[in-house]
């Protein structure tokens, strides 16, 4: 397989200044015309070379002279040029009814749409398909007016028209230069919520999101997200919007969540369309965090843009980093960054320990498709995060801002983001840029010593090789710390930020009145793995006394992990956990959905993580065992936090989140303590919800039970909603994730439903990804889970390799089982690489996680 390398980057030997694009629009047969206004870069004689993908050439001019000496070169269009500069016109041939990869022009829904991040504008017409080449944009649609009545391209329309064979035309254009990843277009059947944005500087903004007629009522609240995250940018980063028009299309097939393409991003459907009825508080919050992620992009990705594919992160790290910090300005800060934490370490810190790691940075790959990932973006915003706390606000945004003035227009790298921050924020971050090119998550361990009033806190740290980095050198971890009074509770000295640069440092607290109880790596300030001598004495007392939200969570889910480890290794003793959870549920001044997340036990797989071989039916067993304790020892405390909630009115506000939030983690722990009328309180809360929050939560207790009611649920709540593809979704994954001990029959039987296809990557995901998440259902050790998975991404590569290859890490795990599962997941391994025809996307993932 052709591997590419980021050592071997060298500029354009064409830059493409002008493009003008005619689209002669039908879903059966499009016909592209491409006129390039082509200029020699650099002192060289090689041709021009157009990347293109499955089109069928139609003619190729230059300067206005038809030619024949062109060829085709794998997929590469070669035109011989004589000049300095030309113009090129190529005519092209696609057909995307016939186009299931969901990449370049395809059909959702009977309308057409595009997917051009990160290779796709090369399968609608030929062009240097990478992300340096930046041009202006001209687009001329032509489609059947009855079918697709609306038209729209990047940037400002300019002018559109009728013909007279049922035929319209639409003209767009694009002022800013953008790299070919940021094209899109779409002709549908479609309607608009509008509203407009008056941004700092008195410009008018005409905003629209276009969807189907039907889901009109279900854009508000994108809308209105949007709104915010425009004015959040001005005020947070100074970055006001630039065209006049800013669009959202909602369309139900998409690889991605969404895409920012320049004044016309294109979403998938789920994180656009909201009600009560049919979407949940996470959906909503989601929704507003991709609406702002997307809307960020528009700086931090177009104005500025990738040099190469390498360089991912500097856009999507830093994007990720911008849309955490509006989530966080818009509802519980703490809340956030716990959730944002319980993210990291559900996908990344599995990607980083596993055969698929990578650097923030990556060095070379075979299909870029695969590296859209947890770490290139979620641990690429911890980076950014990192820097942000070393520079300190004003740094940081002195950081922001040089870097936005000095590399706006231009395709800049990684590198030219941390210089910014060095400039901007007057620090040196030379060791620090070992976070782009080490994988592999840090593990520290930090042990702390008194001897009367005078504290050591002595840390070691060690990077864990990953494949192709046997060795690695220490990073720098900027480590919050803090220390409280062991009897008073009170802090003993103030937050220190800790930059911990060797392999092994020491740090003196002295004037301590009193036994001091570590607080460490606090707001989660470095991802990293931290492993601590604290007593369970001790992390029981932070999860009561610490003054950050965040480090109380993390000291329960501490002691809970150590509890839940201890007791996989046959050493049960639950009494720690459940002492302070009741203490937690008691905390009156807790905001409820900080509550919620503290009381929740952490899951099947990370507790996985912690062991060196993971017994998934071990460690079930231990989690239903403390679930169970706990409900039954708390019982009367999860009624009355079930209580709480009950008859209040649905309103999307942080009280009424908490509320529901904390009352189905309460139904969970009922349900869980064996309550004889657990099931009728989960059916009853099902039956009479006003919104989807709290009938999911009743639901995914119900399918996760014994009681013969479960089907009745599931049959209602199936034939209410059997026409929403997005609820339907809902249904399919909540009986993949059932902790049941049928669930792997359950989905296999599911696969064959009527309502399941391949050809949705949200509906496929729904099923096939949230049972690879199932640790337990998953890996039963006859293996059924491992060829069901290795079937499915096998048909599903045939139509779509990019959603196929995200869908194959579960198996890549085999070296944390047994050996009797290892040698059964890379059988199935070794079936998916030995499959004639298997995409490039597929074969990467799949040989990688072999090795
Ligand atoms: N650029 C791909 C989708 C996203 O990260 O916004
Ligand atoms: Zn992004």
């Amino acid at each position: 397989p052709l591997v590419i390398r980021r050592e071997d980057y060298t500029p354009p030997e064409w830059l493409v200044p002008e493009t003008k694009l005619d689209f002669d629009l039908d879903p059966a047969t499009t016909r592209v015309t491409a006129i390039l206004s082509v200029t020699r870069n650099g002192d060289h004689a090689s041709p021009l070379r157009l990347d293109g993908a499955g089109q069928k050439p139609l003619s190729v001019t230059v300067d206005g002279v038809a030619i024949n000496d062109w060829r085709i070169d794998g997929e590469q269009l070669v035109i011989p040029l004589t000049g300095a500069a030309h113009v090129v016109e190529t005519q092209v041939e696609i057909a995307p009814d016939r186009n299931t990869q969901l990449m370049g022009l395809y059909a959702s829904g009977g309308n057409l749409c595009t997917q051009c991040e990160a290779e796709g504008f090369r399968r609608i017409t030929y062009f240097p398909d990478r992300p340096d080449v930046l041009s202006v944009y001209s687009v001329r649609m032509t489609a059947d007016q009855k079918h697709f009545p609306v038209l729209l391209a990047n940037g400002d329309p300019v002018e559109q028209g009728d013909l007279e064979d049922g035929r319209h035309w639409a003209t767009w254009h694009d002022p800013f230069p953008k790299p070919s990843y940021l094209f899109a277009l779409v002709a549908g059947d479609l309607t608009v919520n509008r509203s407009s944005f008056t941004t700092m500087s008195g410009r008018e903004v005409s905003l629209g999101i276009w969807v189907r007629e039907a889901d009109l009522p279900k854009t508000d609240h994108a809308l209105k997200a949007l709104e915010l995250a425009m004015a959040w940018d001005e005020t947070t980063y100074g970055r006001e919007y630039d065209l006049d028009v800013f669009n959202i299309v909602a369309v139900d097939d998409f690889n991605f969540g969404a895409m920012e393409n320049k004044g016309l991003n294109i979403f998938n459907s789920r994180y656009i369309l909201a009600d009560p009825d049919t979407a949940t508080d996470y959906d909503y919050d989601a929704i507003a965090a991709v609406v702002a992620h997307e809307y960020f992009h528009n700086w931090s990705g177009n104005r500025i843009t990738c040099r190469d594919w390498f360089q991912l992160s500097l856009k999507e790290g830093f994007t990720v980093y911008r849309d955490q910090g509006f989530s966080a300005d818009q509802g519980s800060r703490a809340v956030r960054r716990i959730e944002d934490v319980r993210g990291l370490r559900a996908s990344q810190f599995p990607e980083d320990s596993g055969p698929l790691a990578h650097p923030v940075r990556p060095e070379s790959y075979q299909e870029i498709s695969n590296f859209y990932t947890a770490t290139i973006y979620n641990k690429g915003a911890e980076l950014i995060r990192m820097m942000a706390a070393i520079l300190g606000p004003e740094g940081f945004r002195a950081g922001t801002d040089l870097y936005f003035d000095r590399y706006d227009g231009t395709a800049a790298t990684c590198e030219d983001f941390v210089t910014s921050m060095e400039e901007g924020g007057k620090v040196d971050l030379t060791q620090f840029r070992l976070w782009y090119s080490q994988a592999g998550t840090p593990r520290v361990s930090a042990s702390l010593s008194q001897d009367g009033d005078r504290a050591t806190l002595r840390l070691a740290q060690q990077v864990p090789a990953t494949p192709g980095q046997p060795v690695k050198s220490p990073m720098v971890l900027p480590l919050r710390v803090k220390l409280f009074g062991a009897e008073s509770g009170a802090a003993l000295t103030d937050e220190r930020l800790v930059l911990f640069e060797d392999t092994l440092d020491t740090i003196v607290f002295e004037g301590l009145a009193e036994r001091a109880v570590l607080s460490i790596n606090r707001g989660f300030s470095a991802p990293v793995v931290v492993e601590t001598d604290r007593t369970a004495a001790d992390l029981a007392f932070l999860s009561a006394h610490d003054d950050d939200p965040f480090a109380r969570y993390e000291a329960m889910q501490q002691l809970m992990l150590d509890t839940l480890v201890a007791s996989v290794e046959g050493r049960t003793d639950h009494e720690g956990v459940i002492a302070a959870v009741a203490n937690t549920l008691a905390d009156a001044a807790l905001d409820l959905a900080f509550v919620a997340e503290a009381v929740l036990l952490p899951s099947e797989s990370f507790i996985g993580d912690q062991m060196a071989v993971v017994d998934p039916e071990a460690i079930f067993r231990a989690r239903e065992t403390l679930r169970r304790d706990l409900g039954t020892r708390l019982e009367a405390q999860w009624r009355q936090a079930y209580a709480r909630g009950e008859g209040q009115p649905y309103a999307y506000t942080p009280e009424g989140k908490g509320l529901r939030r904390l009352r189905s983690v309460a139904l969970g722990y009922i349900a869980a303590s064996g309550a004889a009328d657990a099931a009728d309180l989960a059916f009853a809360q099902f039956d009479s919800a006003d919104n989807m929050t709290d009938r999911m939560g009743a639901l995914t207790t119900l399918v996760s039970s014994t009681s013969d009611i479960r089907t009745t649920a599931l049959d209602i709540f199936y034939s209410q909603y059997c026409d929403n593809p997005l609820v339907l979704d809902k249904w399919f994954q909540a009986q993949a994730q059932s902790s049941r001990d049928d669930t792997g029959a359950v989905v296999a039987g599911l696969a064959e439903h009527a309502d399941f296809t391949l050809t949705n990557p949200n509906r496929a995901r729904s099923l096939i990804g949230a049972f690879g998440a199932n640790q337990r259902a998953f890996n039963t050790a006859d293996g059924s889970g491992y060829r069901f998975l290795a079937d499915q991404l096998i048909a599903l590569d045939r139509l779509n390799p990019q959603t196929a290859a995200k869908l194959l890490p579960p198996l890549g795990r085999w070296r944390r089982f047994d050996a009797g599962r290892a040698e059964l997941m890379r059988a199935e391994l070794e079936r998916i690489v030995r499959t004639p025809g298997l995409s490039k996307d597929l074969f990467e993932q799949a040989s990688k996680s072999l090795e």
